[in-house]
């Protein structure tokens, strides 16, 4: 049975203090568990705490990107804009903090080195990089999709005598690169993101491109009152609607397919999405990720207009990704493909000759030293797995998670892993996390579990381990779905591509959030089917 014990000895240990392990700290108290958070950073906010270069935002709409499960919470928290700025959605997750009293039960500047589990006792112990243990009968790993960055180990990498930064781990105090000749190494969406804030300030910015990428309009702006006093209104209504979609996010995508549609009703629709802007450009046909010719009308669509707006056509070239449209995460900018036509701007193609060495002036490709003051990696994250396999996690037996893994992550629905008794993971690879809104899916995360734990207490029970055959029958279904869609055809972070020895595995669970939401609810509503209990 769950028993509160002293100071160390709790019901839940809760690692990370972003939206998942604020909401599950809140909700564990509401249930009258003992629980504490150990967090790396000093201070709450996960993702948005680390993430703070120039043009950091949400490309989900801020009324959207929001906790659900407070009504007096979401009906005062003003938006100032349509997608959030970091700062904002930092001050967002520090008022959630402070509303709910969470910050006495979070250590802060507390990174956790391992994690093992005492098969007698039932219980996890949690090991910190400054030596203090943590004991519990649960252990849930918040730790996000995207918290682990990933910085090329190119030769030379350490010689360079300039600054060096990395958007994931950006300095609190900001930087300022006025007069400074910049590197930019990435152009996914950190880098869309950033390029052309660094444009205006940089003397003269360099953009290495491995691999384009495709970016649709943000059109951000300040919110319109009226809209946010319709859906405050009723806002459980747009909540509802967000449920029902694939991705968690309410929108109207078109339910006919690109296959059918005449040239001219293409463009119209295509003509419109652009013109809204943001991710819901693929929902403009319902085919999209599914079949390779009605995908190509949407990637030369977006073709068109990067040749439109970049004057020099070299350069607009350089910038037109071939691949498929969608299947490496979309990019949502602010004057991205514009920035080009800055005097100020070099793009460097480096597709078919990689950077060859981090030089102590610089960047250096094809032969070509390229001399800056500071190098910005601009290249993303070990996602999904690298911030679970940091810590040292060993379960039954002294079974190790990174050799558990070693071919590719393996869970029962994202959410547990047989062999790993009483851990749960949010948003763990095999869940539809990234893929949607994350928020509500953090939400329905920290809900299945948190009640998973009622369930146990009421039943006597401290014990909880996904079974083989269920995490087996997962990982098949996983794998099924994923090679339905076009998704998982390309070099993308979703399949670790991005990271050298990463084994191949389309990591998310892309059969939509109402499907999966509705296993989770079945699996509960079954007594944990596929988990052995005590
Ligand atoms: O990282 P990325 P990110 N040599 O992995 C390149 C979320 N996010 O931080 O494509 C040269 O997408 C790499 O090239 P390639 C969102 O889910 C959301 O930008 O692998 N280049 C790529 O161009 C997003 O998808 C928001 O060929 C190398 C870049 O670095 C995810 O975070 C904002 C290289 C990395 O792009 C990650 O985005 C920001 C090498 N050795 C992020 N290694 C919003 O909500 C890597 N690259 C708006």
């Amino acid at each position: 049975m769950l028993q509160a014990d002293p100071a160390t000895d709790l019901d839940v240990v809760i690692v990370g203090a972003g939206f998942a392990g604020l909401y599950m700290l809140h909700r564990l108290r509401g249930m009258g568990f003992r629980a504490t958070v150990l967090e790396a950073g000093s201070g709450v906010g996960g993702t948005w705490y680390w993430n703070r270069y120039p043009g950091a935002r949400c490309d989900i709409e801020s009324i959207q990107y929001s906790y659900q499960f407070d009504d007096a919470l979401q009906q005062e928290w003003e938006w100032s804009e349509r997608y959030a700025t970091q700062p904002e959605i930092l001050a967002y997750a520090e008022h959630v903090a402070d509303r709910f009293d969470l910050r006495r039960d979070i250590r802060f500047d507390t990174r956790v080195s391992k994690a093992t589990y005492d098969e007698a006792g039932h219980r996890w112990t949690l090991e910190t990089e400054a030596g203090d243990r943590v004991t519990a009968t649960f252990c849930v790993m918040a730790t996000g999709c995207l918290s682990s960055s990933n910085t090329p180990d190119f030769p030379g990498r350490d010689s360079f005598r300039g600054a060096t930064y990395h958007t994931g781990n950006w300095p609190h105090e900001g930087v300022d690169f006025t007069g400074k000749r910049v590197a930019v190494i990435g152009t996914g969406s950190s880098a869309i993101q950033s390029i052309p804030l660094i444009a205006e300030q940089a003397a003269h910015l360099t953009v290495f491109q491995r691999t384009p990428n495709y970016t649709i309009p943000a059109h951000n702006a300040p919110l319109d009152p009226e809209r946010v006093r319709a859906v405050k209104a009723d806002y459980p209504a747009l909540r509802a609607w967000g449920k029902r979609m694939v991705n968690g996010i309410a929108f109207h995508p078109n339910v006919h397919p690109a296959k059918e549609a005449s040239p001219e009703e293409l463009k119209r629709e295509y003509e419109k999405r652009w013109a809204e802007g943001g991710l819901t450009f693929m929902g403009a046909f319902n085919d999209l990720m599914l079949d390779e010719a009605a995908n190509a009308t949407a990637a030369e669509f977006v073709r068109g207009k990067i040749r439109e707006i970049v004057k020099d056509p070299e350069t607009a070239e350089k910038l037109c990704p071939t691949n498929v449209i969608g299947c490496k995460r979309l990019c949502v900018d602010t004057g991205y493909y514009a920035t080009y036509n800055r005097p100020n701007v070099t793009l460097v193609d480096i597709s078919g000759s990689p950077i060859e060495a981090i030089t102590p002036n610089g960047v250096k490709v094809g032969g070509i030293e390229y001399a800056v003051d500071a190098i910005v990696y601009a290249t993303g994250f070990d996602a999904m797995t690298g911030a679970l396999l940091k810590v040292d996690i060993r379960g039954k037996g002294g079974l190790r998670l990174r050799d558990k893994w070693k071919e590719g992550p393996r869970s029962y629905l994202g959410l547990a892993i047989a062999g790993f008794p009483n851990l749960f993971t949010v948003t763990g690879p095999g869940s539809p996390s990234v893929l949607t809104n994350m928020l509500p899916t953090i939400e329905q995360h920290v809900e299945w579990i948190t009640d998973c734990f009622g369930w146990l207490r009421e039943h006597g029970q401290d014990r909880i381990e996904a079974s083989a055959a269920a995490e087996d029958a997962w990982v098949g279904h996983n794998a099924e779905v994923a090679g339905t869609t076009l998704r998982s055809t390309c070099s993308s972070w979703y399949v670790g591509a991005n990271v050298p020895g990463k084994p191949r595995v389309f990591m998310p669970y892309i059969g939509g959030f109402p499907a999966y939401v509705a296993r989770c609810d079945e699996v509960a509503a079954n007594g944990y089917e596929g988990f052995a209990v005590g």
